[in-house]
Parts: C-alpha cells; sequence; structure tokens
C-alpha cells in the first residue's frame, strides 16, 4: 500500500473539512517546499559554507547564525509572491513584513522562527523551522496589517506545524483536525506521511529541562524537579530519565513521539522576563500541537493558547507535554499562590 504525500492529505482534508481552504492548503505546500530547501542547505554544513556567525544580532539580541538569516530569507521570498499572506513575522526581524504591493495580499499572518535551535547548527545537532498560521482580523481588511493585528492569542491559530532537521527531515502539522507527520523522501523531494495521528501519553518518565539553571527556578518548579529527581526514593511512583537537546523543535519532537515533560520555566536571572522562549512563534505553535495530541502546555499558571499576546516578541514561560504532568507543575504553581 503506498503512502500518503502531504499533497494527498491536504486534498482530503480539503475535500472532508472546512478546516482548509485552498489559501490555506497553497500556503502549507509553500512553507513545506521553503523546509526542503532549509533542509538541504542545513545538511550540507561546512560544504556549504554556511556554518558560523555573522557580524550582526537579531531583535533578541542574539548573534545570528548565517544559516538563520538564509533560513528567514527563503521563508519570505517563498511566501511573498501567493496571494494567501497579508503579512509575515519572524523571530530574526524586529518588525512585521508586509508582502510587496507588486502581489495580491491574503488574508492569512504567517509567523516563524526560520532556525530554532540554531546555538546547535555547529555542532550538527538536529535544529528545526517552526511556523504559525494565523487569520488578519476583519477589521484589516482595506489597508495594510499592523503588529497589532498579529497580537491574538495562540487558540485563533489555523494551523501550527515545525520541520525538524535531524537523521530524518520530517515535517509535523495541525490544522486542528490531529496532528500529523510526514517524512522527506529526498529522492523523490516528497513529504510522505508516517504518522497520521501523533498521540502525547498523559504520563511519562522522561523530563527535559536545562538542569544548569536549578538554583534560578521559582520553588514549584524546584519541588517539581526534586521529586523527579528523587524517583521511587521520593513520593513519585517511579524513576525519571532526563534529556536536554537545547533545540526546542527536537525536544518537542520526542515528547510528541513517545511522551515527555519540556520545561523552560521563568528564573531569577532576568527577572523581568516571563521565560526564554518566544510566545508567538515557538511556544503558540508548540502548545497547539501539543494539546492536538491530547497535551497539555500552560505557564506554570494558565494555559498558554489563552494568552493575550502584548508584543510580537514576547517571551513566555513554558510547561508542556504529558497532561498529568503538566497538570502536576500548574497544581504546584497555584498552591504556591494560594
Ligand atoms: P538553553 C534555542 O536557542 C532555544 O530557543 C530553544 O530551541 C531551546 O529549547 C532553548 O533555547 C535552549 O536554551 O538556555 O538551554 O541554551
Amino acid at each position: 500500500m503506498t503512502r500518503k504525500t502531504l499533497t494527498q492529505y491536504l486534498v482530503e482534508q480539503q475535500r472532508s473539512s472546512q478546516a482548509l481552504s485552498a489559501e490555506v492548503r497553497l500556503l502549507i505546500e509553500i512553507v513545506s517546499r521553503a523546509c526542503k530547501t532549509i533542509s538541504h542547505a542545513v545538511s550540507k554544513g561546512a560544504l556549504g559554507g554556511v556554518l558560523g556567525s555573522l557580524e550582526s544580532e537579531n531583535v533578541q539580541g542574539e548573534v545570528q547564525k548565517k544559516l538563520d538569516v538564509m533560513s528567514n530569507e527563503v521563508l519570505l521570498e517563498a511566501n511573498e509572491w501567493g496571494g494567501h499572506l497579508a503579512a509575515m513575522a519572524s523571530e530574526e526581524m524586529e518588525t512585521i513584513h508586509l508582502i510587496p504591493n507588486r502581489y495580491p495580499k491574503g488574508e492569512f499572518l504567517l509567523l516563524f522562527d526560520p532556525l530554532d535551535g540554531s546555538s546547535n547548527i555547529d555542532v550538527n545537532v538536529s535544529i528545526g523551522t517552526i511556523f504559525s498560521v494565523l487569520r488578519a482580523p476583519a477589521s484589516a481588511s482595506g489597508r495594510d496589517v499592523t503588529e497589532q493585528d498579529f497580537l491574538q492569542p495562540g487558540s485563533t491559530q489555523v494551523v501550527a506545524g515545525y520541520a525538524v532537521y535531524g537523521p530524518q527531515t520530517m515535517l509535523v502539522l495541525t490544522i486542528g483536525q490531529g496532528v500529523v507527520g510526514f517524512t522527506l523522501d529526498r529522492e523523490m523531494g516528497s513529504w510522505i506521511m508516517t504518522s497520521e495521528n501523533m498521540r502525547i501519553p498523559e504520563d511519562t518518565k522522561e523530563f527535559s529541562i536545562n538542569m544548569s539553571n536549578m538554583r534560578h527556578w521559582a520553588a514549584p518548579v524546584r519541588k517539581y524537579i526534586d521529586e523527579l529527581l528523587a524517583g521511587k526514593s521520593g513520593t513519585r511512583d517511579k524513576d525519571f530519565n532526563m534529556r536536554w537537546i537545547a533545540s526546542m523543535v527536537a525536544d518537542v519532537h520526542r515528547l510528541l513521539t513517545r511522551g515527555g515533560i519540556f520545561m523552560y520555566p521563568w528564573d531569577s536571572r532576568e527577572p523581568n522576563k516571563p521565560g526564554k522562549l518566544r510566545l508567538m512563534y515557538e511556544a503558540n505553535p508548540m502548545s497547539m500541537l501539543v494539546e492536538q495530541a491530547g497535551g497539555a502546555a500552560t505557564n506554570g499558571e494558565q494555559r498558554i493558547l489563552d494568552i493575550q499576546p502584548t508584543a510580537l516578541h514576547q517571551r513566555v514561560s513554558v510547561v508542556l507535554g504529558s497532561k498529568n504532568e503538566v497538570e502536576r507543575v500548574t497544581r504546584y504553581h497555584h498552591e504556591a499562590k494560594a
């Protein structure tokens, strides 16, 4: 039996559910093609002259890798002409990117982290592209969209997904009808469906957090992690294992594949920042994927998808993955406030 391609999946979804309009189907096809281009460049590494950093910094004040900038350009150029977007926003750009007047504009907004985990590029560890699709508000019709039009809660996302550039290149996607995974067949250049319904087990023995920050965490996080480290000798009924790839796409892909809890919580190193990860183009798309796969995602206190954004590049504390573990961490935060 031949496996489904991404195109066949999208055509069938368009036919069977209102979740997929022709414009959204085109958008997904174009983004997936851009991810193929990025995968090709990433896989060349030193042979492609794309490793290393530039002199420049991005809006986050982070040194930009050559591949960060290249990936951003690939996504911008691929999505400008299609007529499906009104504008784009990227971790690598301070302001939104309007579709040039020489092209038709559409009703959707595309947000992305073009190459997440880029600190891993030069050491050949898995990295990825994260993307999120919103609908421009009706109030924006007839005018250029503004940054304010992007500031919608994650619950309004139309599409969320990522490409992970690892031993395989995979595209993991949700249009609100569950989570599907496609593996890139490099010989044919096709995305082939290899996971038709990704689900996160409600319990897990695997946690993912940067332990070097332990002394900076808030009490509820300390309490939770201390219990995991104590394992069966403590209050939990099992021992736990830890994984930290320092590439959110790779860590989230693992928990979407076999369960787990991923945490990047607030810490006292920069107390005015709610966390390290960005809400609009990292936490929101990953939270939609996780919830669509039966998991949970909070900022320690509230559902991430309910957060009303106030700035395009705002950061957020992230606790996501296996439902029962996320609920435990969130309960500890609520108890600490009671
Ligand atoms: P740390 C990569 O830079 C990233 O944004 C995420 O992909 C990853 O989970 C996190 O930061 C790693 O942060 O502080 O452990 O290097």
